[in-house]
């Protein structure tokens, strides 16, 4: 009876968004995604738009991603928005992708602040535009009560950076004996890094075909689950997230069985 009950539900293919969502909530759902915006160039450039018509489309895909991941109950999303290595763009395309943490959240903040989320940011905030810090610093000092999805934003991120500066930061505290040799342990250097509050990323997701972490949560990403898409950022839609959390729990299980 039960198998044929399964039988029944795996061919049904016209189960809606919310169905999908309903059955993904039954497993165990990651609890930390992180994920690699990848491909807003290249939609624009299919489409003959200028790269940043791709950005800005990639914008509302945070938005949605941000609301499927709260609903489906993660507890942190890391967003690749902006890397130490971005900056060699063109300088146009620089400048308006730093706008866009403002507009997003004169947009999107009331409703961030509505369904609890609290935002966050982690990268090297002196090499930013002044506006763009404001606006995010804005937004993390108004969400800082919320206790729904940390959507936390790497911008000016870079992992080796982030782990050389974890090790002088170390060298100091062990010099200044605040640190003793023994009892540096992988916890301890942990908390050396920009991640310190947070828990290593359960999943890992890269859209746009590319099969690399490019300099991205480098020791944090160690035992994570990767799902690589072929998916352009500004294509990436509620099925996908969900296709991705499904794969990923169809691999726990099999983990698990083990
Ligand atoms: C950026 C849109 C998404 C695709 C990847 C590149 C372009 C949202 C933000 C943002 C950042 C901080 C914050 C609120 C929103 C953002 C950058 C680029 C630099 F508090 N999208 N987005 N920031 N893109």
């Amino acid at each position: 009876m039960l198998n044929k009950f399964r039988l029944w539900k795996k061919s049904t293919t016209s189960s809606t968004l919310r169905d999908k969502i309903n059955e993904i909530k039954e497993l165990p759902v990651p609890e930390h995604v992180a994920i690699i915006m990848d491909g807003n160039g290249r939609w624009a450039k299919k489409r003959a738009l200028p790269r940043i018509a791709g950005h800005h489309e990639g914008m509302k895909v945070v938005r949605k991603t941000t609301m499927l991941a709260n609903d489906l109950g993660v507890k942190t999303l890391t967003l690749y928005a902006f890397s130490t290595e971005n900056w060699k763009r063109p300088k146009n395309e620089v400048e308006y992708i730093m706008k866009l943490p403002a507009e997003f959240l004169g947009t999107f903040l009331p409703e961030l602040v509505k369904n609890n989320v609290q935002v966050k940011m982690m990268g090297y905030k002196d090499q930013l535009p002044v506006h763009t810090l404001r606006a995010i610093e804005k937004a993390i000092e108004e969400t800082k009560n919320n206790n729904g999805l940390v959507l936390n934003f790497a911008l000016n991120y870079g992992s080796r950076a982030e782990i050389l500066d974890a090790v002088k930061l170390v060298l100091n505290d062990s010099k200044n004996g605040i640190l003793k040799e023994a009892d540096l342990n992988e916890e301890v250097f942990s908390s050396y890094l920009m991640t310190s509050d947070f828990a290593d990323p359960d999943l890992l997701i890269r859209t746009s075909g590319e099969i690399r972490l490019s300099n991205f949560m480098l020791w944090q990403l160690a035992y994570s689950e990767l799902w690589f898409t072929e998916v352009l950022w500004p294509d990436f839609n509620e099925e996908h997230l969900l296709e991705a959390i499904e794969v990923f729990q169809k691999r726990q299980r099999r983990f698990g069985g083990i």
